[in-house]
């Protein structure tokens, strides 16, 4: 297939003002008529080259006349047109049948759409191009008998019945948007209502769609919702524009979410929450991604996107505020650990392998490919750096006139740092390092920063030089330095701060490395210092100090940055699994700075947990070359067993002394105690193998479970069992099974705690639960609770005779038989076989092979396994 090239971008020929939409739905028989007022901005001669796939073509006209027109796969072209016309057409299309999730498509008895990126045209023949901003007016007509809601963008307008019990409803959205925002849900619902009065004093409707009988299970999300759209108000100064507000709920789906404007469709995991199904990992992302939908209307919707490339103008500025969001809810260190914990866990090895791309890529084959963790996690980490060079006044003055300037309107990268440049006149070296943020956004790889010290006490001064170097990535062999921001502090050997510096904080600065290479020299260090740098992760870098391993201690015990004593910590814990001999006296320290920390009642019970958590063996493998799974999982698993025998009595008396609340709350202090008790289960059962006296632990990881009064306890009861195994772990599965079986949320963690569990039986535990009655392929949630989640388990899919592997290949070609985009996504785990030793690297290239050589492989899953093979 030919990849599409950003250097080939070029305006569309035709505006279409105006789009008017009748759906007359049948399940395998749905008529779509579409009126589109058209006018050419582009050559005289160019013909109407319209977009669309698998539809049914009943019929073309042009100002009421019938057109000569050709088709082919996915184009209409109509060779002669006059400068404005009405164009009219007619297609079928089959929602009951399709299962690619993209356009107009059935689920659990409902219509529901998916046009983002490019699923519009397979509803009807259109400019499917995000640069083409239309406003809609929308005509739906249905059974009035299973489909009383007839739902889409905007305002409704009217509705009434229709013969035959048939009735309708029209809707109209004000405002220009592309296509992909386009949304329609006809069915049967539970409706949750409520309003909110808006900054200007308008009163808008909230309404969420959920199955029938779920309507309770939305009260979170409609919490959040609220908050979320408060939020947008008081920190970026925005108002929500429509008078009605939905979000339905939808079982089967490719996304999370949706931010379709004025109707977000999500994903049911991620709206329906009650503490006796959900675990508070879902309410924090339920919170974080009812934000991130309604952020883009801002973000996203009333400022979109002039063509896909520029996806991160809109994902990266969106997850950058959802994050911003999140940190205010639950607290700025909790949350900056966890957003790079998962930064480094998906972004840095996509980063360093074969499908390695810019922010802003410069090609691709299927833009579906990349809804990826660099473009959204990353792109969210450079506006970060736009907000710490800027500062945030001269960022929020930035971000003003960026909505201002650009609002109604596709726009670029290029316009978001204009607005920058705007409102920097008077202060032109800020506005040379925001400008050279470009490079960013069109540079692939982590950088590498390496920074060596030197203190001459005599002096009092420390010297430090600072490097900084990029690794080559596909198609970019040469890369030049990027401006790095790098927050530092000065810190004695117990961690504290050697203060004052003359800087708002009195303790840390900003520098800004802007070249291959610095040297700085900072004065008055009175005693040996301990450098603590790269403070609140201030740049996506990977750091190397060149210090002796007393210096993470020192922070590991007292930096008053709290990422960075968690990031000692984790340096620590790194070190020591990848030890080939474990080292005793090293592991003592840890042990010790592990219960200072877990004793330390300054300490919130997040920051606790997070630091319980150890480096996974996915983190260590980023630090192992070639990496070999097997010694990774055997060097984890043993110094957790280590941690756990040397501090049971401590674990066990802060288990024992941890409150239970007799309610639950969703909020963070609440999760963040419930976390803490889960931590120090887990690693009082690591301890399992070892233990002097297994049935306690046995008995006390099934009372926990048996006790859980919420999904979160439960989970935990269940995790920490997987270290006892056998009959008390499969007892505690099948009362889990027993008792929620008619809850599909709840079977799919089912399915992927199973397929986590790092058993030597779980291959073929993985593969027979491919064949239980419960799972469904054409389910994208449960597909992924069990291949992902098998995928994930580091030591079991790389089974050294790639039995995992095979198994993995298998499942995409299945799925890609019908679902490209969600087949597509499990591609990655494979991608990075040259970084293996053997015999994983070999089988993973197999099975890469495996896929390429398969007959009929759909554009999405060829292009990774392509770009992952060359
Ligand atoms: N629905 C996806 C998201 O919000 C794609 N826009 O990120
Ligand atoms: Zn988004």
């Amino acid at each position: 297939p030919q990849p599409i090239k950003l250097s080939d971008y070029k305006a569309p020929d035709f505006l279409i003002p105006a789009t008017e939409l009748a759906f007359d739905l049948a399940p395998e028989t749905t008529r779509v008529k579409a009126r589109l007022t058209i006018k050419r901005q582009g050559a005289a001669d160019a013909p109407l080259i319209l977009m669309g796939e698998r539809l049914k073509l009943i019929s073309v006209a042009i100002d009421g006349q019938p057109v000569d027109y050709t088709t082919t796969d996915e184009t209409l072209t109509i060779a002669s047109v006059p400068d404005q016309f009405v164009l009219e057409t007619e297609v079928e299309i089959d929602p009951l049948n399709n299962k690619t999730l993209e356009g107009l498509y059935m689920s659990s008895g409902r219509y529901c759409t998916q046009c983002e990126a490019e699923g519009f045209r397979k509803i009807t023949w259109y400019l499917d191009r995000p640069d083409s901003l239309s406003k809609y007016r929308v005509r739906i007509e249905a059974p009035k008998a299973g489909f009383p809601h007839l739902l889409s963008n905007g305002n409704l307008l009217e509705k009434g019945d229709l013969p035959d019990g048939k009735h309708y409803a029209l809707w109209e959205d004000p405002f220009f948007k592309p296509c992909y925002l386009f949304a329609l849900v006809a069915g049967e619902l539970d409706v949750l209502e409520d309003s909110t009065v808006t900054m200007s004093g308008r009163t808008v409707d909230l309404k969420i769609y959920v199955d029938t009988g779920m309507r309770d299970r939305a009260a979170y999300a409609m919490d959040a919702l609220k908050r979320s759209m408060k939020w947008d108000e008081e920190v970026y100064g925005r108002e929500y524009d429509l008078d009605l507000f939905m979000i339905v709920a939808v079982r089967d789906f490719n996304f999370g979410a949706m931010e379709n404007k004025g109707l977000n469709v999500f994903n049911a995991s991620l709206l329906l929450a009650d503490p006796t199904t959900a675990t508070d990992a879902d309410y924090e992302r339920i919170e974080s991604v009812i934000a991130h939908e309604y952020f883009h209307n801002w973000s996203g919707n009333r400022v979109t996107c002039r063509d896909w490339f520029q996806l991160c103008l809109k994902e990266g500025l969106t997850v950058f505020r959802d994050q911003g969001f999140s940190a205010d809810m639950r607290g700025h260190a909790v949350a900056r650990i966890k957003d790079v914990r998962a930064l480094r866990a998906r972004q840095f090895p996509e980063d360093s392998g074969p499908l390695a791309h810019s922010v802003r890529p410069s090609s691709y084959v299927k833009i579906d490919n990349f809804y990826t963790a660099t473009i959204y996690e990353k792109g969210a980490e450079i506006v970060g750096m736009l907000k710490t060079l800027a500062g945030p006044a001269v960022y929020r003055q930035a971000l003003d006139h960026y909505f201002e300037h650009n609002d109604g309107t596709a726009a670029t990268l290029e316009d978001f740092l204009a607005s920058f440049h705007a409102v920097t006149a008077d202060n032109p070296q800020l506005r040379a390092d925001l400008s050279a943020m470009i490079d960013w956004y069109t540079q692939a790889g982590t950088p590498q920063v390496r920074i060596s010290q030197h203190y001459d006490a005599a002096a009092k001064t420390l010297t430090l030089t600072c490097l900084q170097v990029t690794a080559p990535t596909p198609g970019q062999p040469e890369k030049k330095p990027l401006p790095i921001p790098i927050r530092l502090a000065v810190l004695d050997e117990d961690g504290a701060p050697q203060a004052p510096f003359n800087t708002p904080d009195n303790v840390s600065w900003l520098f800004i490395l802007r070249d291959a290479q610095a040297e700085m020299v900072i004065r008055n260090i009175e005693m040996p210092p301990v450098l603590s740098a790269l403070r609140h992760f201030s740049a996506p870098v990977t750091l190397h100090l060149d210090e002796p391993q007393s210096h993470a201690f020192a922070r590991f015990k007292g930096d008053s940055d709290p990422f960075n004593r968690w990031e000692a910590a984790q340096g620590l814990a790194k070190a020591i699994m990848l030890d080939e001999i474990p080292d005793e006296a090293l592991i003592d320290a840890f042990a010790q700075g592990l219960e200072a920390t877990l004793r330390d009642d300054r300490l919130d019970d997040a920051f606790k947990a997070l630091i319980l958590g150890l480096p996974t063996e996915a983190d260590l493998a980023q630090s192992q070359s070639p990496i070999d799974p097997a010694f990774l999982h055997h060097n984890r698993k043993r110094f957790k067993a280590a941690l756990s025998l040397r501090l049971h009595d401590t674990l066990r008396d802060l288990y024992n002394a941890l409150p239970v609340a007799n309610t639950f709350s969703p909020d963070a202090a609440s999760a963040g105690n419930r976390a803490l008790r889960n931590a120090l289960l887990d690693l009082l059962l690591a301890g399992f193998d070892l233990s002097q006296n297994p049935g306690e632990l046995t008995l006390l990881a099934e009372a926990h479970f048996k006790a859980a009064t919420n999904m979160t306890d439960m989970i935990g009861g269940l995790i920490a069992l997987t270290h006892v195994q056998g009959a008390p772990y499969q007892n505690a599965l099948d009362a889990f099974y027993a008792r929620f079986r008619h809850e599909p949320l709840v079977i799919d963690k089912w399915f992927s705690l199973q397929a986590a569990a790092p058993h030597p039986d779980t291959l073929a535990r993985v593969q027979a639960l491919s064949h239980h009655p419960d799972f469904d392929a054409k389910t994208p949630n449960r597909w992924r609770a069990l291949v992902q989640g098998f995928a994930n388990n580091q030591s079991v899919f790389h089974a050294p005779d790639g039995g995992g592997y095979a198994f993995l290949v298998e499942q995409i070609l299945a799925v890609d038989a019908f679902n490209p985009m969600t087949a597509a996504r499990l591609v990655e785990p494979l991608s990075r076989y040259r970084f293996y030793a053997q015999p994983y690297s070999e089988n993973m290239r197999q099975a890469l092979q495996m896929i390429t050589a398969a007959p009929k492989l759909s554009k999405n899953v060829l292009e990774l396994a392509t770009k992952a093979l060359a």
